[in-house]
């Protein structure tokens, strides 16, 4: 693409025969981002290093049929609760509900479909801040056990100042709890380019959601100082990944939520790239990817491997509906949940801690 702007396309037709577009949104200095109707996924992210050369950040698939069927929410909007509720239930009002059990007994990620695996309507919406598309789900009165009509939107605008930024919207038309998140896999050398473990990060966090073995919260929030979650400082993620096998935990940022605010920093030496993390809500979910294990092919034929790419996502804590202390995520007729994240590109040093 020449000119900056959307250029929408076929992207394929799922297996029940729906077709699924794709919109490629290019800012002024040519970095450009591919999201398609299919769970409203983020397909490519081309970011420049610090010689200007545009590389693929996020892992994904060439075949629509894969984003059905193997996808491990590559890129995706996950919702309508991210994360694990325990034991596929929670009571709300007075009331018990049960949800679809699709991790062991517990629900992960919204459920078999969720958000996650529809497809969503798209249009092309003209934002001030640069090329932009809205795509919009309606999730009907019990979809995978959640009580409420949902109408979720999700914008994603890149901008000129290489910020792909992703808003989220919904209302419902009875309480029902809301935790939307984005789940790209990041690889700041590019997504065919070995594992993240070089990469620098920097989590403006001091305290984070202990789990018990199968990653349900504990609901205890507990200090990070002095154990290997600790990440106020810059940090190669490799330098002490062995102590805890991967990383797969919630942080409690030390930001007041509801504005937008800086939470992370990640950068990869090699390439100079930075990422920053903004958000408006309280936690997020730091997964370094190790659940890959070489058998998943990629784009390009690519084999992706333990640790191939890492997820920086932003929103509520985990299975906060059995957990009173943790920011509540329940979503009440009348109201609008609104939340913003933006991962904003850069060749930053990422060896320090942030100064502006
Ligand atoms: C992240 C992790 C989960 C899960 C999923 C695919 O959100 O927190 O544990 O593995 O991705």
């Amino acid at each position: 693409m020449t000119h900056c702007g959307v250029e929408q396309y076929v992207f394929a037709t799922t297996r029940d025969g729906r077709q699924v577009d794709g919109f490629t949104l290019c800012n002024a200095h040519g970095m450009t981002a591919s999201i398609i109707t299919y769970g409203a996924t983020l397909v490519q992210l081309f970011v420049a290093d610090r010689h200007g050369q545009l590389a693929d950040v996020v892992l994904g698939f060439d075949r629509l049929d894969q984003y059905e069927t193997e996808s491990p929410y590559f890129g995706c909007i996950v919702g309508r609760v991210a994360f694990r509720i325990a034991e596929a239930q929670f009571t709300l009002d007075g009331a018990t509900y049960r949800l679809t059990r699709n991790c062991g007994r517990h629900h992960l990620h919204g459920g078999r479909r969720g958000l996650s695996h529809v497809v969503w309507a798209a249009e092309v919406v003209p934002c001030p801040d640069g090329p932009a598309v809205k795509l919009r789900h309606v999730s009907g009165d019990g979809d995978e056990g959640y009580p409420g009509q949902l109408d979720v939107t999700v914008q994603y605008t890149l901008t000129d100042e290489n910020a792909l930024k992703i808003q989220y919207t919904a209302r419902t038309d009875k309480p029902t709890p809301v935790n939307l998140t984005h789940h790209s896999y990041f690889n700041l050398a590019g997504a065919r380019s070995g594992d993240i473990l070089d990469h620098i990060l920097w989590i403006d966090a001091d305290q984070y959601t202990p789990t018990d073995e199968e990653l349900t919260p504990t609901g205890r929030i507990e200090p990070v100082r002095g154990t290997p979650f600790d990440f106020t400082t810059p940090t190669p993620i490799g330098a002490r990944i062995h102590q805890v096998g991967g990383y797969d935990l919630s942080y409690l940022h030390n930001h007041p939520h509801g504005t937008l605010a800086r939470v992370a920093r990640l950068h990869q030496p090699g390439s100079g790239r930075t990422m920053d993390v903004l958000t408006t809500a309280p936690a997020i979910v730091f997964y370094t990817g190790h659940y890959l294990d070489g058998t998943l092919r990629g784009k390009g034929g690519c084999a992706y491997g333990k640790f191939a790419g890492l997820c920086l996502e932003t929103g509520h804590p985990p299975d906060a509906v059995h957990h009173p202390e943790f920011p509540d995520v329940i979503l009440r007729p009348g109201q609008v949940y609104r939340q913003t994240c933006v991962y904003r590109f850069s060749t930053a040093d990422g060896a320090r801690v942030p100064a502006d």
